[in-house]
């Protein structure tokens, strides 16, 4: 497991090194829209290839989901990638983005990082062997309430979210907390949660690049992890919530009615 750690710990300081170079270029980048609201450039194209490159190195025979060049591969272990979690500031110049990866086996995720390239901040995690930044442990908040708590979210950006859902619960959640933030990285949000800087995140409409790394990262720090709606979180769902224990309870009780 911690092999498979290291892998991963490798080939995302390769990506985040190169990607960290780009964004000293920026003027450099070439820019596409996959879709409405929806970036991708040159660099997370070229990020993504040097990630599979390390990775099938060491390991040729298991599969990948990335999110640019999709599912290659077939393999009961499958190596989840986002090459840069953050485009959008990315390509504005705001430097919060990062780079995920998450190893899973028949389902179950064994191993996961996060780097952030710009703060050199590697947050990973094993199954069963805790979360770290860096190479020292870390741990959830532990307030007890939504009291006092600060959270993250992300808005829904697409044009086919429902809105009008998001704001109900934006206005059932914010006045039981201190504040909000949407930094724009859901994978650096979750590691927030992780680390204790953030005691809760929540978001609709993302995709299993995004969350893989940071959900077994959250989990190994002693978070819990469900979808919006308070079921297990399943690979396929879409909205998630990720706090500490008492902030996640007292989450779900708020919205249950809405
Ligand atoms: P991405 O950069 O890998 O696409 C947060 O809302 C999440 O949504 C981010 O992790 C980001 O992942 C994705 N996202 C895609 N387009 C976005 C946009 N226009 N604004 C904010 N987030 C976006
Ligand atoms: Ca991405």
């Amino acid at each position: 497991m911690n092999a498979y750690k290291n892998i991963a710990v490798r080939a995302a300081e390769r990506a985040g090194n190169f990607v960290a170079k780009a964004f000293a270029n920026r003027d450099r980048i070439i820019a596409q829209s996959k879709g409405p609201n929806d970036f991708v450039s040159n660099i997370d194209e070229q990020a993504e290839q040097i990630i599979i490159d390390t990775i099938k190195h060491s390991y040729p025979d298991h599969a990948i989901l990335a999110e640019e060049s999709g599912q290659h591969g077939d393999s009961d272990t499958v190596w989840v990638i986002d090459p840069i979690d953050g485009t959008t500031n990315f390509l504005m110049g705001i430097p919060h983005f990062a780079i995920s990866i998450a190893v899973r086996q028949k389902g179950k995720t064994l191993a996961a990082v996060i780097y952030d390239p710009i703060k050199d901040e590697v947050f990973s995690a094993s199954n069963g062997g805790g979360a770290q930044l860096n190479n020292t442990r870390i741990r959830v908040s532990d307030k007890k309430k939504l009291d006092n708590s600060v959270l993250a979210t992300g808005f829904p950006f697409r044009s086919n979210q429902d809105l009008g859902e998001y704001l109900r619960y934006f206005e059932t959640i914010f006045p039981l907390c201190i504040d909000m933030r949407r930094a724009g990285a859901a994978s650096l949000d979750l590691a927030y949660v992780a680390a204790g800087r953030l005691d809760g995140f929540w978001e609709f409409g993302l995709s299993e690049w995004d969350t893989a790394a940071g959900i077994l990262i959250v989990k190994e720090a002693g978070g819990f992890v469900g979808d919006i709606k308070g079921s297990p979180f399943q690979e396929k769902s879409k909205s998630i919530l990720a706090a500490n224990p008492g902030v996640f309870k007292h989450f779900m009780k708020s919205v249950k009615d809405l």
